[in-house]
C-alpha cells in the first residue's frame, strides 16, 4: 500500500482518516480491520455503546440467527476463528452471537479504531479538498478520503403510524431496539404488533411467561421449523477439518452457504416424492427447506404452489381452533416474503392466553393510554411490542443523509429509486462506498462473507485509485441506468416483485415500490470482478488534486 501514514493527523479540532467507517456491526468491524491491514489510517464511529450493529440492538426474546445458521453465520477470513470458536447450537441465539462478534473484536483489537457512543450526524464531500468531512453529536469532527458506510440494512427502525400510539401509557418497545435491562412480561397484557421474524421469534417467548398476548397481524406467514439443536463437539471438529472445502462451498454457492446448489425443478418430481422431500426437509427444519429442494420455487407459480399447499397444511395439522388457522393462512408465494423460521410459534396459538387478530378484517382504529382498540372492539393492554420492522436496505443511508457534490442530498437523488453502480457506489457522491445497500445481493447473502467480499473490492479500488495518482472515483450515469436494469430484469424473471414485502419497500409508506435488491447471487461478485479488471468500466476518475494523504481541511 503506497499511504505514507497509517495514523491520523490532526488540524484545529479536525481528525484525518484515510477512511472513515459509519456502523461497527458485522461490515463496520470486518472494514476496521481490512482497511487497516493495507496499511490505511481508520476510524469507525458507532451509535451504540460497543461492537455488534444489529446483534447490538435485536436482543429480544428469541432472537437468532435466523438463517442457514451456525457455524456458518462467520468471518471466513480467518482460520484461526474458525479453530477456536465452539458454537453451540445450530440457530444461534443474539447473545452466542455477540459474543463470537466480541471475541473477533478482542482478538483483532478493533475496538482502538472505533469510536462508541458517537452518532455521525451529518458527512459531507468537499470537492476541492475530495475529502469528506464527518460532524458527529460529540462534537469530533472527520475528514477522510473514503466513506465507507456500513450502516446496516436493517437498521433503521419501521415505526407504525397509528392514531393516539404516542398516548399509549404502557411500556412500548421496538424489537430492533430492544432494552438491555431485563423486560418483564409477567402478569401483563401485551399486544404484539408484527408477525415478521422478529414478531414470530417473540410472541412463543413473550406468552410463555404473560397473562395474556394480543397478536395484531396485518399478514400471514409462511414459517418453516428452525430445527435449532444442539451442535455437538464432533460435529465441531469435522466443519473445522473440512474448513477449507467449506469455505470453497460458500465461495461457489448463489447464497454464501456450504450446500450443493439445487437442479431439480419441483415439476420434474411427482406429488408423492415431493411430499416425501418436503417432509424431510420439514423434519430437518432450518433454510434446509430452501436450500435443498427445488430450484424453481420462486420462477414458476405452478412449482411455488406445490410448496406453499404443504407449509398451509402443516400450520393446519398444528393449529387446533380452525377459525384461528384460517387466519394464519399466508396467501402470497412462499418465499416471496424473507422466509422464517419459527420455534413453537404455531403451537402457541392452542394456548389460552394469546389471541389472534386479523388486521384485514379487524383494522387497528387507535390507541388510548391503556388499550388498543381495533373495529371489534377494545383490547386492554400493558405492554406493546413492535415487532414492524425496519426501513431496509436503503433506509439507514437515507437516514445518513450524505451531502455529495454540489451540497446535493442522497434525498434528493434517491426519490424514486436508489440510484447505485454495482451496489457500492453513487454518482455525485464520490469516494462513497456502501455495504449491503441497495444494488448488491446484502440480505440474499451469507452477509458477514458478503461484507468481506465487498470490502475486497472497495480496498482494491482504493489501492487502484491511490497507485494511479487518481483522487476521486465516481460511476456515471450511465452507467448506474444499466446496473439498474441489470438488478431488475433478474428480479423481474422471478416472483419476489410480486409481493408486498420489506424486499420491495412496501412496508413503509411512500418508498418507492420496487426489488431492489441484486439477485444474482454469486454471479454479482463477478460481476464486480470483471469491472476491477476492466479498470473500473464504468466509473469517471478525478486526478488527484493534492499530493496523496494530505488533506485540505
Ligand atoms: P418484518 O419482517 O418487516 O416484519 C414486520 C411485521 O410488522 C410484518 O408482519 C408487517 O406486516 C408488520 N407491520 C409493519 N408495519 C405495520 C403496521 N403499520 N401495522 C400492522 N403491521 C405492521 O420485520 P422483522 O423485524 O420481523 O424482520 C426483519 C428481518 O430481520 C428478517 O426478515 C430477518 O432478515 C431479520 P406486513 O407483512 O408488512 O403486512
Amino acid at each position: 500500500m503506497t499511504s505514507k501514514e497509517a495514523s491520523p493527523r490532526e488540524s484545529g479540532s479536525v481528525e484525518h482518516y484515510d477512511v472513515v467507517i459509519i456502523g461497527a456491526g458485522v461490515s463496520g468491524m470486518y472494514a476496521v480491520h481490512h482497511f487497516r491491514e493495507m496499511g490505511l489510517s481508520v476510524r469507525a464511529y458507532d451509535g451504540a455503546k460497543d461492537i455488534g450493529g444489529t446483534w447490538w440492538y435485536n436482543r429480544y426474546p428469541g432472537a437468532r440467527v435466523d438463517g442457514p445458521g451456525s457455524p456458518y453465520y462467520c468471518y471466513t477470513f480467518s482460520d484461526e476463528f474458525m479453530k477456536e470458536w465452539d458454537w453451540e447450537e445450530t440457530q444461534s441465539e443474539w447473545s452466542a452471537v455477540l459474543a463470537y462478534l466480541e471475541y473477533v473484536a478482542d482478538k483483532l483489537d478493533l475496538r482502538r479504531d472505533i469510536q462508541f457512543e458517537t452518532w455521525v450526524k451529518d458527512v459531507r464531500y468537499d470537492e476541492a479538498a475530495q475529502r469528506w468531512t464527518v460532524e458527529t453529536d460529540t462534537g469530533v469532527r472527520a475528514s477522510a478520503q473514503f466513506l465507507v458506510c456500513a450502516v446496516g440494512a436493517l437498521s433503521t427502525a419501521n415505526m407504525p403510524d397509528i392514531s393516539g400510539i404516542h398516548d399509549f401509557a404502557g411500556e412500548t418497545y421496538h424489537t430492533g431496539r430492544w432494552p438491555h435491562e431485563p423486560v418483564s412480561f409477567a402478569g401483563k397484557r401485551v399486544a404484539v404488533i408484527g408477525t415478521g421474524s422478529s414478531g414470530i421469534q417473540s410472541i412463543p417467548e413473550i406468552a410463555k411467561e404473560a397473562d395474556h398476548v394480543t397478536v395484531l397481524q396485518r399478514t400471514p406467514q409462511f414459517a418453516f421449523p428452525a430445527g435449532n439443536r444442539p451442535i455437538t463437539p464432533e460435529e465441531m471438529e469435522e466443519a473445522r477439518e473440512s474448513w477449507e472445502t467449506i469455505r470453497g462451498k460458500m465461495l461457489a454457492h448463489p447464497g454464501g452457504f456450504p450446500v450443493d446448489t439445487h437442479t431439480r425443478s419441483a415439476l420434474d418430481d411427482t406429488p408423492e416424492e415431493r411430499e416425501a422431500l418436503y417432509e424431510e426437509l420439514w423434519k430437518r427444519g432450518s433454510f434446509h427447506f430452501f436450500l435443498k429442494s427445488y430450484n424453481d420455487i420462486a420462477i414458476s407459480e405452478e412449482a411455488n404452489q406445490t410448496m406453499a399447499d404443504f407449509v398451509r397444511k402443516k400450520i393446519r395439522e398444528v393449529v387446533k381452533d380452525p377459525e384461528t388457522a384460517d387466519k394464519l393462512m399466508p396467501d402470497h408465494f412462499v418465499m416471496t416474503k424473507r422466509p422464517i423460521l419459527e420455534n413453537g410459534y404455531f403451537e402457541t396459538y392452542n394456548r389460552d392466553n394469546v389471541t389472534l387478530v386479523d388486521l384485514r378484517e379487524d383494522p387497528i382504529e387507535r390507541f388510548t393510554p391503556t388499550s388498543v382498540v381495533t373495529r371489534s372492539g377494545e383490547h386492554p393492554i400493558d405492554m406493546l411490542v413492535l415487532a414492524t420492522g425496519f426501513d431496509a436496505i436503503s433506509g439507514s443511508m437515507l437516514r445518513l443523509n450524505p451531502k455529495g457534490r454540489g451540497g446535493r442530498s442522497l434525498k434528493e437523488r434517491w426519490t424514486d429509486r436508489f440510484h447505485n453502480y454495482l451496489g457500492l457506489t453513487i454518482r455525485d457522491f464520490p469516494n462513497l462506498f456502501m455495504v449491503h445497500g441497495p444494488g448488491s445481493p446484502g440480505v440474499f447473502y451469507n452477509m458477514p462473507l458478503g461484507a468481506e467480499r465487498q470490502m475486497a473490492w472497495i480496498g482494491d479500488c482504493i489501492r487502484h485509485l491511490r497507485e494511479q495518482g487518481q483522487g476521486a472515483i465516481e460511476p456515471r450515469a450511465e452507467s448506474e441506468e444499466a446496473w439498474d436494469n441489470e438488478v431488475a430484469a433478474i428480479a423481474n424473471a422471478t416472483l419476489f416483485p410480486r409481493t408486498d414485502s420489506w424486499w420491495t419497500g412496501a412496508n413503509v409508506p411512500g418508498k418507492p415500490r420496487y426489488f431492489s435488491v441484486y439477485l444474482g447471487g454469486s454471479l454479482y461478485y463477478q460481476r464486480i470482478a470483471e469491472v476491477k479488471d476492466k479498470d473500473y468500466d464504468g466509473f469517471d476518475f478525478e486526478p488527484a488534486h493534492a499530493p496523496e494523504g494530505a488533506g485540505a481541511s
